[in-house]
């Protein structure tokens, strides 16, 4: 296994045991939210995982340098890095995971893209921009992978401008003179990419503060290293861009063991120091990472590791040499580190359960909008059978032609994530609905439940469409013409009852 040694400066950031034990905490809470979000996927409460899993420690270190107005721009292992900056709670996590569309739940993307893609706010409830110079902020991640790389080289490049023009020292919500850094993450596989190395070349071109961490685990999904990169060593292959010493241009470069608690806390606060306040980039290659959990939800690591290489990477398992180096420099003892880790189990799984309870009560309350809304329909226009075969079209194939001229005005409530779009970001409020349209369930009228029904009725008088449609609402029944035969059929029972039989989850 490669070994990367580094020459490290005296501790510069003396840490207290306070700090060390919540380290230990978040690395734990982080590890278990990781392999809780596998077991939800496995369960059928998420369609896809993918976590941070055996890279939790270095994050530490990276979020002790990084301060109020830095950026980040990395990828989706970033989990114990955004949750130890105070902008992601483990909630938020699993809610995301559900891809909730609550942006007060989930605020990174509304639920909008893959679990493990962070992001921070940078508008208020009215729109404007926040002063981001008093928070750490994140760019929204991307799932090419090293498409964060152009990003990065851009944020470090603004940081440098606010610096060197001081027309631009007005915009202080923006940047404080120039005094910010941009924090990159990538994968060592994603190190072979083509905007990796054109962003590094133009880091050093540009003398920008851009530090990027290579979170290196040795694989690419699947793909070891030997496959992927030149000598298994980004950093050695980027040794060129090395600055000399001499006046000459360049990188620092550092190479440290992801494991190595105390080296990371050391070279993330040299690094930083040197980008923030020189405006050199950095390369910090971070090596013997581990993938406790293999790639991704899809996959299992057993099937394309050997026997040693497994039991090497739960040797080298950076929580348990956290605990190791925890008890050596006697920062703790066994018994409360085992408190630690049984109190990370208790807030893991109460952020779980909560934020399933969030996700999912929020669609049996829409659900249960809908019964009373139906209910309506029924009562109202005795439209019984149509409303009964919708639902059996409901459980067949989807129509190819969804049907949505009508449907889009058919009496349901805004979807959550509509409503919730209206709410946020505020200049972005979808337009107004047609006027038959009601805006929440309470606002059906007997009269527009009647002429929602008569628009389910006939497609001739349907305007364009406003939004999408269920696969379920199909021409067939939704543009039914009136004349057609409806209640002779009828069964003696609550239609709703039986309605709410088939749509009950
Ligand atoms: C441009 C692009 N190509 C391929 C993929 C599919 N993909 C997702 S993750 C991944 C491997 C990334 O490996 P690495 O960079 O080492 O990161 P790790 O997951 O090991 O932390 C690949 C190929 C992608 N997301 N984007
Ligand atoms: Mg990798």
């Amino acid at each position: 296994m490669p070994t990367a040694e580094t020459a490290l400066p005296a501790l510069s950031a003396p840490l207290s045991k306070v700090d060390f034990l919540d380290d230990y905490r978040l690395a734990w809470e982080s590890r278990l939210a990781s392999l809780a979000g596998r077991k939800e996927v496995f369960m059928g409460k998420a369609k896809f995982g993918i976590f941070g899993d055996g890279k939790e420690v270095p994050q530490l270190a990276m979020a002790r340098a990084f301060q109020n107005g830095d950026f980040r721009a990395g990828y989706y292992r970033d989990q114990t890095f955004m949750v130890a900056i105070g902008q992601l709670t483990w909630q938020q996590y699993f809610a995301q995971l559900y891809a909730n569309p609550d942006v007060e739940a989930e605020p990174a993307t509304g639920g909008r893209a893959m679990n493990g893609h962070f992001a921070t706010r940078m508008l208020d409830d009215d729109g404007n921009l926040t002063d981001l110079t008093k928070t750490k902020n994140s760019s929204a991640d991307v799932s090419p992978t090293a498409s964060q790389m152009p990003r990065l080289l851009g944020m470090a490049y603004a940081s440098k401008l606010f610096r060197q023009n001081p027309e631009l020292h007005q915009f202080t919500a923006l940047s404080n003179k120039g005094n910010e850094v941009a924090f990159g993450t990538i994968g060592n596989a994603s190190t072979s990419e083509g905007m990796f190395f054109e962003a590094l070349n133009a880091a050093g071109v540009l003398q920008v503060p851009m530090l990027v961490s290579v979170w290196d685990d040795h694989y690419g999904i699947s793909v070891p290293a030997e496959y992927q990169t030149t000598k298994q060593s980004i950093s050695e292959i980027m040794a060129g861009l090395q600055r000399d010493g001499e006046g000459q241009q360049g990188f620092e470069i550092y190479a440290v063991r992801g494991w190595d608690y105390a080296g990371l806390i050391d070279t993330y606060q040299r690094a930083a120091a040197v980008c923030r306040e020189q405006h050199v980039p950095v390369l910090i290659h971070v090596t013997e990472l581990t993938q406790p959990q293999g790639h991704s939800t899809s996959g299992s690591h057993e099937r394309y590791k050997s026997k040693e290489r497994l039991q090497w990477e739960e040797a080298h398992d950076c929580l348990h040499k956290l605990r190791e180096w925890l008890l050596a420099e006697g920062h703790a003892t066994e018994i409360e580190l085992d408190e630690i880790e049984k109190a990370a189990a208790v807030t893991i799984k109460t952020a779980r359960t909560t934020a399933w309870a969030d996700f999912f009560d929020a669609i049996k309350a829409e659900r249960d909008e809908a019964v009373v809304l139906l209910d309506q329909l029924v009562a109202d226009t005795g439209t019984e059978n149509t409303l009964h075969e919708m639902v059996e079209q409901a459980q067949g194939e989807p129509h190819a032609d969804s049907g949505r001229h009508c449907a889009d005005h058919a009496p349901r409530p805004a979807p959550r994530a509509q409503r919730k779009a209206q709410l946020w970001p505020p200049q972005r409020a979808a337009p107004p609905r047609a006027a038959c349209s009601p805006k929440t369930p309470t606002a059906i009228t007997p009269t527009c439940s009647a002429k929602a029904s008569s628009l389910l009725a006939t497609s001739k008088k349907c305007p364009p469409p406003s939004r999408p449609t269920p696969r379920w609402w199909t021409p067939a029944r939704c543009c039914r013409p009136a004349s057609m035969p409806t209640s002779s059929a009828t069964p003696a029972s609550s239609p709703s009852a039986k309605t709410w039989a088939r749509l009950a989850m």
